[in-house]
C-alpha cells in the first residue's frame, strides 16, 4: 500500500532561502549557460539539459561527515552520449566526480597499466596506448573529439546541494529563452532532506555526547517553478526512483499531478540498469532490455533516448 504523502514543502515558488548559499560564480555559469543555449538554438539546434549523481548534505558546518546516496551518475553520463549523438547540445549538470560522459566507459580501469613507455631517439620518448586494456579507444576518442571541437558539450559542476539547488534554477532560467527547443532531463538523486545550516553544529559531532539523533528538513521541490516559471515552454522529463516496485507507477503518476511536467521515468533500484517505465499523462511504455542485448552492450538509456526523441519533436509542434 503506499505510503500517506505529506505536502511539497516551502519554496515551491523557487525562491531558496538563506539555508541554501549561492555559489560565487552561478551568475558566470548561468552566462555561459544562456549563450550555450542560445547558440545552439539559433543554429536550429535543441539543447538537453542533464542532472547527473547523487547530492551530499552536510551534517556539520565544518564537514566531517556528511549523507549521500548510491547514484553513480551512469544514467546521466550515458544518456548524454545518446542525446549527443541524436544532434542534441548538451548542457551536463554533474556532481562532482560521478561518472563522465565517454571516459565512464574506462571506470575502474587503472590508466597507468594500459600505457607502454616507448624510448625513442635522442632522448625523446613515445607513451602507447594498449588497446586491449582500453577497448575501442580510438573510437572513443574519435566521437569525444569530435563533441569537443563543435563545442556540443558543456559540463557544469556542483558539489554540494546547495549548489546544485542554484545552478538547476539558473539552468531553467537560462533555457527559457529558447522555449520549446530545451529539455530538461532530470536523471540526478537529490537528496530529499537536509540540516539547515542555523541547525547544524559547526564542529564535528563528538561520540562522547552518545548515540545521535537528527532532525532534517524537506529539501524544496524545484519541479514545481521550473515548470511553472522558469521554462515553462520546456520539456521536461523527471526520473522517480523506488526500491519497492508496488508503488513506483503510482508516484510517477502522482510526480505528473502534482508538476504538469511531460513524463516521468520510473524504475527500481536494482533494475534500473535494465528495465524503466516511461509514464506520461496519458500513457505507459516500458523499457526492457533484453538478455541478447545486454550481450551486445546495448544500453537502456539508447531506448530512453531514442523514445523521448518524437515525443519531444511533436511537443515542439504542439
Ligand atoms: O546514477 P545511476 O545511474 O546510478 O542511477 C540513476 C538514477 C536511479 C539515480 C535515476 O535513474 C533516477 O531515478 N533518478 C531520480 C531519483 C529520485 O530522486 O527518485
Amino acid at each position: 500500500m503506499a505510503q500517506p504523502h505529506p505536502p511539497v514543502p516551502a519554496a515551491a515558488d523557487g525562491n531558496l532561502s538563506e539555508e541554501f548559499a549561492a555559489p560565487s560564480h552561478v551568475e558566470e555559469v548561468r552566462k555561459l549557460m544562456a549563450e550555450f543555449a542560445e547558440r545552439h538554438s539559433a543554429s536550429g539546434r535543441r539543447v538537453v539539459l542533464i542532472t547527473s549523481g547523487g547530492t551530499k548534505v552536510p551534517l556539520e558546518s565544518r564537514t566531517v561527515r556528511f549523507l549521500d546516496n548510491f547514484s553513480s551518475g551512469r544514467r546521466g553520463a550515458s544518456s548524454a552520449e545518446y542525446f549527443l549523438d541524436s544532434g542534441y547540445a548538451v548542457i551536463f549538470l554533474h556532481r562532482h566526480r560521478s561518472l563522465y560522459p565517454f571516459i565512464r566507459l574506462y571506470t575502474g580501469v587503472n590508466l597507468l597499466d594500459s600505457l607502454r613507455f616507448q624510448p625513442g631517439d635522442e632522448g625523446t620518448s613515445h607513451v602507447l596506448v594498449d588497446q586491449k586494456e582500453l577497448p575501442n579507444i580510438a573510437a572513443v576518442l574519435k566521437r569525444y573529439q569530435a563533441v569537443k571541437a563543435a563545442g556540443l558539450l558543456l559540463p557544469v559542476e556542483f558539489n554540494t546541494l546547495s549548489e546544485y539547488l542554484h545552478l538547476l534554477k539558473a539552468a531553467a532560467q537560462a533555457l527559457n529563452s529558447i522555449g520549446s527547443n530545451a529539455m530538461f532531463y532530470l536523471a540526478a538523486a537529490v537528496s530529499d532532506f537536509y540540516i539547515p545550516v542555523s541547525e547544524m553544529p559547526e564542529h564535528k559531532i563528538q561520540s562522547s555526547n552518545g548515540p545521535l539523533q537528527i532532525s532534517m528538513k524537506m529539501v524544496p521541490k524545484m519541479l514545481k517553478p521550473l515548470v511553472k516559471d522558469w521554462a515553462p515552454q520546456a520539456f521536461v522529463i523527471s526520473f522517480k526512483l523506488e526500491t519497492n516496485p508496488s508503488i513506483l507507477l503510482e508516484c510517477a503518476r502522482r510526480a505528473l499531478d502534482t508538476y504538469n511536467h511531460q513524463a516521468v521515468v520510473a524504475n527500481v533500484l536494482d533494475t534500473r540498469h535494465g528495465y524503466v517505465v516511461i509514464v506520461t499523462k496519458n500513457s505507459q511504455h516500458e523499457l526492457i532490455l533484453t538478455e541478447e542485448e545486454v550481450q551486445k552492450e546495448i544500453e537502456i538509456e539508447e531506448k530512453i533516448v531514442r523514445n523521448l526523441l518524437p515525443a519531444h519533436t511533436q511537443f515542439m509542434n504542439q
